[in-house]
Formats: C-alpha cells, sequence, structure tokens
C-alpha cells in the first residue's frame, strides 16, 4: 500500500483524465478499490458477501436517519444534528474493519461507528437531549460524542496505551475531521500515540470544511496525512468515500496496531479519508454563503452509497430486490429507533449520572440543589418556551 503513503500529490489536484472516469475526480493521490460506477479499480479485499450487504445496509441506514434526523430537528423534536451525508463510508467501512470490542471514539458526525455496532435506540436520544444516548454507548464500546473539536483523541491514545501496558489484545480507533488537526490536541495526542507505540487508528475524515473554513485554510501541509510524519508513524490517504477502500486501510492500520511480533510493534497509523460533506455543516448551517453548489455536485457523482450498489450488482450479490429491501429494512430501523428514543421518560437528575463512574461530592451537591429547586418552584419553571 506504499503508494497511499502521506507523500501524495497535493491536495485538490484533479485527475480527470488518467483513470477514464466520465467524471472529474476532486481527490488527488488516493487509495482505492471502487471507480465511481462501481466498477473494481484495485484490489477487493477478501470479506464474506454478508459483510459486503452489511456495509452497504449500514450505509443505506446512515442515510436515512440522516433523512429522518434532519426532518426531526425542523419540527423541533431534535436539538442541533451534524448530518453525515456523503460520508457514510469512512466511519461504517472503518468500524467493519475492527473487532467488536475494540473502542471508537469520534466527534459528532459519524454516526455510521454507532450504526454498524448494531445502532442501539439510546443513539437518538442524545440527540433529543435525553442521557440514555450516553450512557448506552457504553454497551457497545462506542464513547460518548464530542463536541470540543480533537478533545477525544487524547482520550483515545490514553485508552491505547492502556490495552498496551495491560496486554489486552484490543485498539483505539478516533474519527475527528480536517478542522481538528489544527488543534493542540491532535498534535499532543498523536504525538504520544508515536513515542509510546500505543495500538491506534487515527481517523482524520477531510471533508474539504470545517463548517466555513476551507481545506487550503486549514493547513500549508499538502495533505492531512503528511502530519503522520511529524510524529514518527504512517499516514495514509484514501478515497474516503470507497467503502471497500476504507475497509482495507483501516483493516491494514489495525493488523499494525495490534500486531507486537517485532514486525511492528503496535504502531499506530493516522488514515486521511477524503470526503466530501454533501450538505450543511449542521442544521444551524447555510452552505450557501460559503460554497457553490457546482462544487458538491462534482462531489456527487463519488457517493459512496451508488458505488457500493454497483460494486455488488457486478458481483452478483445484489439485485433489484435485494436493494429494495435493504431501503425498507433501513426505513424501518430509523422508524424503531425514533419510536424507542422519543418514548424514554426524561428526569432532569439523571444528567449528573453518567460524568464519572462514581459521582463526585460537587456533582451531589449540583443534583440535590437542582432537586430542591424543583420541589420549590415546580416542573413547569425549568421548560423552555416554546
Ligand atoms: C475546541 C472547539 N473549538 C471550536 C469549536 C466550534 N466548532 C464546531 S464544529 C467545528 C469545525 C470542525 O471541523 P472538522 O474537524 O473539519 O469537522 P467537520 O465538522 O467538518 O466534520 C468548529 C470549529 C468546537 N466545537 N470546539
Ligand atoms: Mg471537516
Amino acid at each position: 500500500m506504499s503508494d497511499t503513503d502521506a507523500g501524495g500529490d497535493a491536495e485538490g489536484a484533479a485527475d480527470d483524465a488518467s483513470e477514464g472516469w466520465d467524471v472529474p475526480d476532486p481527490m488527488g493521490d488516493v487509495y482505492r478499490v471502487l471507480g465511481p460506477n462501481g466498477e473494481v479499480v484495485g484490489e477487493v479485499p477478501d470479506l464474506p458477501e454478508g459483510t459486503l450487504v452489511d456495509i452497504y445496509r449500514d450505509m443505506v441506514t446512515a442515510r436515512r436517519f440522516d433523512e429522518r434526523a434532519i426532518s426531526l430537528q425542523r419540527q423541533g423534536r431534535i436539538g442541533t444534528y451534524a448530518a453525515i451525508e456523503g460520508q457514510e463510508a469512512g466511519s461504517v467501512a472503518a468500524t467493519h474493519a475492527l473487532r467488536d470490542d475494540d473502542p471508537v471514539f469520534y466527534q459528532y458526525r459519524e454516526h455510521g461507528a454507532v450504526i454498524a455496532r448494531g445502532f442501539p435506540a439510546e443513539y437518538l436520544a442524545y440527540w433529543t437531549g435525553h442521557e440514555a444516548g450516553t450512557a448506552g454507548l457504553a454497551d457497545i464500546d462506542v464513547f460518548p460524542l464530542n463536541i470540543g473539536i480533537a478533545a477525544h483523541l487524547p482520550h483515545a491514545v490514553g485508552a491505547a496505551m492502556a490495552f498496551d501496558y495491560r496486554d489486552e489484545d484490543r485498539i483505539a480507533c478516533a474519527h475527528f475531521g480536517d478542522g481538528a488537526t489544527s488543534e493542540g490536541d491532535f498534535h499532543e495526542a498523536l504525538n504520544f500515540a508515536g513515542v509510546f507505540d500505543s495500538p491506534g487508528v487515527f481517523v482524520c475524515h477531510n471533508n474539504q470544511w470545517a463548517i466555513s473554513v476551507p481545506r487550503e485554510a486549514q493547513t500549508a501541509s499538502p495533505t492531512l496525512a503528511a502530519k503522520a510524519e511529524a510524529y514518527g508513524f504512517e499516514g495514509v490517504r484514501v478515497d474516503g468515500m470507497d467503502p471497500l477502500a476504507v475497509h482495507a486501510v483501516v483493516a491494514e492500520a489495525a493488523r499494525k496496531a495490534r500486531a507486537a511480533d517485532g514486525d511492528y510493534d503496535h504502531r499506530p497509523t493516522m488514515i486521511e479519508t477524503v470526503e466530501y460533506r454533501f450538505g450543511a455543516h449542521t442544521t444551524a448551517d447555510d452552505p450557501s454563503q460559503y460554497r457553490d453548489d457546482d462544487e458538491a455536485e462534482l462531489w456527487r457523482a463519488w457517493d459512496p452509497i451508488p458505488r457500493m450498489e454497483g460494486f455488488l450488482r457486478r458481483e452478483g450479490i445484489a439485485d433489484d430486490e435485494l436493494v429494495e429491501s435493504v431501503r425498507a429494512e433501513a426505513d424501518d430501523r430509523v422508524a424503531e429507533v425514533i419510536d424507542a428514543a422519543e418514548s424514554f421518560e426524561a428526569d432532569p437528575a439523571d444528567m449528573f449520572g453518567d460524568v464519572y463512574a462514581e459521582t463526585t461530592p460537587e456533582l451531589e451537591r449540583q443534583r440535590e440543589g437542582l432537586l430542591a429547586a424543583i420541589e420549590r418552584h415546580g416542573e413547569d419553571a425549568f421548560l423552555r418556551e416554546e
């Protein structure tokens, strides 16, 4: 996989003609398995058919979840939501390349990691503001979503170092954005990872934008993967809208992180998944203020879902019937999750419970204070006027 090393072409170098695509390629030099229509152009990872269909189903479910979540936000049924549309492959396929007990740390957009781990109904509860949403992720080894950009990366490295010290055969996988690479926490975390040989995989979702800040204004590095070089480990650039390529590079990085056979000795890897956020940054954003629709159209030609569907059809794994049933299953699953999440009873005092393993005296004092205030003024006094 040496052609995927950090020192690839400068980002954005469009490569329209060389591969003979009928659409421009906005990604530059990346590791790739599927062409824009799902045609095989690289080495297909050796995966059971069931796993290939699971990856496809999870991506379709993630997209359906997006549609419904945006609609729920517009109806006032959930808070601000960050859509994944266009970026489904990066977190879905990456999670399928891990073992189930490898913890995942993510930012706020990589819902595919949660969906690939079974999509517990509690997940949507987080977005409704319910504590069950955070607690439910613990059961599937996904850490709570992290709004403070890059703040989860030192946690991921700490977990990886703990596995190493305890001789546990587990690795940590962290997802974050291009914007996160400008934060101090990113540098501190990756520096530790390199120095202490911590078994980690760092997946940087380069979706070209950090809210309204374009990739070119984020860093003068030729690529984001190049940053790994400073910490003494490998950086890899991959077509992040190609689920098979993502699976292949994450599986290889996971093997390197896990191996302690002298060949690698727990070496971490940073993977730059080159991709695009089709929609707004969040439901509170209007991308027409800072980018042209033409740009999104260019990237839509590389949409991961039709590409995977095209691949499965070519291989004879999918037909109309399978595609229809996957879509119906995704609709049903998301509808079930919404019903379940909206049926959780809310208790404001729960918010103090999931901060530490054991509630601290200060948090206990705050909890008592809240309960006393509710007792005195009644619950209605604390409800926001709509
Ligand atoms: C420490 C910190 N600084 C600023 C913000 C405000 N903020 C929220 S999202 C975001 C952009 C992050 O961009 P990127 O890491 O590329 O992720 P993306 O949203 O593109 O997936 C910023 C600056 C924050 N949440 N945390
Ligand atoms: Mg970004």
